[in-house]
């Protein structure tokens, strides 16, 4: 199937033709057929002679139902522009036109209705070079009358061409059905329609809607009022949902794939064509079948920012216009480069923002977006409409390579600077590093360790050339076992450097004990228990300040080959000070 909205000034023979290349009654409501006039989008299908469905989307052409124009075209990549013969080009010819142009639709077909009425020649012409300066470019052209019948042929022929030509769609894309109408049929519930662009949906599909998130089911599907199992894109479907009352969708939301489309109410565009520099502040962002109030920030020369009053789900590249309702005109399409553009806090950042907004063109640019996010998941991406094609570097995290390599420094710096800050730690903990490398995710620290880093219990370290053997490790730990039993009563007792030998505590197992924070090492031969400091520094707080260095002994009951260099290693952290006459005091008071 494909699917092609008409477009073109109210009265022009829009519907007629409609009507008269498909025998189907476009205008839906009572108040149409009273007034001769579609007011909302009607629905009609035909099979055309070169094989394949045609379903036209019919819109109304006065300038007070644009918005309901908008719905209709919005998820349509083709279009059939009507012009009256007799009247030519019209006020919402060209506002139509603007639309199609603003959206990027580039397939159509011109058709010159009531060409009984008059010479179709000149409206022909005009209207075939408004079209051929917008995105619809160079046309066929066919002259019409639904009253006599001429041209029909022709018409179909041409339609025939016109849809050989468009593009496949995509059917493995995820779903993103525009609802364009919401009704309830009694004893189904509610049903959505809309005009599906790409993907597939099967009944049983679990779908949530834009607005809200929330799951549906969908419990029945119809293509051109027959059931099916399944739709392909591209087609006219109505879906009948599971559990969701009528009020709870209406025009302008969407059936989305779970999980699939990130939504937002902020984004960064770019305008097309040459923008006006008197952009109003508000306007109404048109995009699929949604009509949202907006807030235009200028940015760069023809690049915005828009608050939108609510979050639509968009992708980059994405194409919308914005709208002034008041004015009845269309004032700009927008090609959408950022739907998670970084908020602008600081001075300068908005200039610095439009600088990196020019270098986008709202192709998906899976480099690019690494480049600017440095660090992102493979879900974040694909859900913004980024391709993924590159592997993560840790579970779906994706990480520009320039950015991963000054990471990879950058640990390696903080390794060695955890270790002089605290020497007696066993490495760095894996969340201090997260810390000060500003990762959101551990498993990115982790995935940074190149030898010699490694991670042990929860720590990194650069591995030390010598580590020990596992027996010899084994027999260290239980040596600092016994000394902890020993002298875990005695804490600033220091064992004599021959019960250390007794041990086996060579200056290579000391340096193993040290590294893995089960000794204190005062100096060569003098090791304390890890606590010593703390507790060392609990009793001095103790003594009147400021305090000698035999006073000192005596309070911690120890000799002056543990106390000099214990009172020397606190002068170096910082927890006493010696003061101009040897004495000292404590600085930092046990916290
Ligand atoms: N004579 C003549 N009248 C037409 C033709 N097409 C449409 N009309 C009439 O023009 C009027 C407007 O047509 P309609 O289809 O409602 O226009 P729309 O607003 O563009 O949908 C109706 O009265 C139609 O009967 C045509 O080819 N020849
Ligand atoms: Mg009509």
């Amino acid at each position: 199937m494909w699917v092609v909205a008409t477009a073109g000034h109210v009265d022009h023979g829009k519907s007629t033709l409609v009507r008269a290349l498909t025998g189907m009654e476009p205008d839906r409501w009572a108040e149409e057929r009273r007034r001769g006039m579609t007011i909302d989008l009607g629905f009609a299908w035909t099979t055309l002679p070169s094989g394949g469905t045609v379903a036209f989307v019919d819109v109304p052409g006065h300038e007070r139902f644009v918005p309901n124009m908008l719905a209709g075209v919005g998820p349509v990549p083709a279009a059939l522009v009507v012009v009256g013969a007799d009247e030519g080009w019209m006020p919402q010819s060209a506002e139509h036109l603007a639309a199609l142009d603003a959206l990027g639709v580039s397939y159509g077909l011109l058709a010159v209705t009531r060409a009984d009425l008059a010479d179709p020649g000149p409206a022909l012409a005009r209207a075939r070079a408004e079209l051929a300066a917008t995105s619809l470019g160079a046309v066929e052209a066919v002259p019409v009358s639904a009253v006599t019948g001429a041209g029909l042929p022709e018409l179909r022929a041409a339609l025939g061409r016109l849809v050989a030509r468009l593009p496949d769609p995509a059917r493995d894309a995820p779903v993103r059905l525009w609802v364009d109408r919401s009704f309830t049929i009694r004893g189904s519930g509610t049903v959505v329609t809309g005009t599906l662009g790409g993907g597939r949906l099967r009944v049983g599909d679990q779908l949530e809607l834009a607005a809200t998130g929330e799951p549906v089911r969908v419990r029945g599907l119809h293509a051109l009022n027959a059931a099916h199992d399944e739709v392909d894109a591209v087609a006219r479907v109505a879906v009948n949902l599971r559990g969701v009352s009528r009020d709870r969708v209406a025009r302008g939301d969407a059936l989305l794939s779970p999980g699939r489309f990130h939504r937002t109410d902020l984004l960064d565009v770019r305008l097309a064509g040459d923008p006006a520099a008197d952009l109003p502040a508000a306007l109404t962002l048109h995009v699929g079948s949604a009509a949202v109030p907006a807030r235009v920030r200028p940015l760069g020369p023809d690049t915005v920012r828009l608050r939108l009053a609510r979050p639509l789900p968009l992708l980059i590249g994405d194409r919308a216009l914005l709208r002034d309702p008041g004015r009845h005109h269309v004032a700009g399409g927008v090609t959408v480069l950022d739907v998670d553009p970084p908020p602008l806090r600081r001075r300068g950042a908005a200039a610095a923002r439009a600088v990196v907004l020019a270098g986008l063109d709202g192709r998906p640019d899976l480099a690019g977006e690494l480049r600017r996010r440095r660090l992102a998941r493979a879900g974040e991406l694909t859900r913004m409409g980024v391709p993924v094609t590159a592997a993560p570097v840790a579970g779906d995290w994706l990480a520009d390579p320039d950015h991963w390599g000054d990471l990879g420094r950058r640990l390696a710096e903080e390794v060695a600077r955890h270790a002089r800050e605290h020497p007696l730690e066993a490495g760095a903990p894996v969340d201090v590093l997260r810390h000060r490398l500003d990762l959101p995710d551990r498993a990115l620290v982790e995935a940074l360790l190149r030898p010699p880093l490694r991670l042990r219990a929860g720590r990194v370290t650069a591995a030390p050339a010598d580590t020990l053997p596992e027996p010899v490790a084994r027999a260290v730990a239980r040596a600092v076992a016994r000394v902890r039993a020993e002298y875990g009563e005695r804490p600033f007792q220091a064992p004599e450097a021959h019960r250390l030998a007794d041990l086996g505590l060579g200056p290579r197992e000391i340096g193993a004990a040290v590294r893995a924070g089960a000794l204190l090492k005062l100096a060569d031969n003098v090791v304390l228990l890890p606590g010593a400091l703390d507790d060392a520094v609990r009793v001095l707080a103790g003594l009147p300040q400021p305090f000698t260095l035999s006073a000192a002994r005596q309070a911690l009951d120890t000799t002056r080959r543990v106390a000099v260099p214990l009172l020397e290693l606190l002068d170096r952290r910082g927890a006493t000070r010696r003061l101009p006459d040897d004495a000292r005091e404590v600085v930092l008071p046990p916290g």
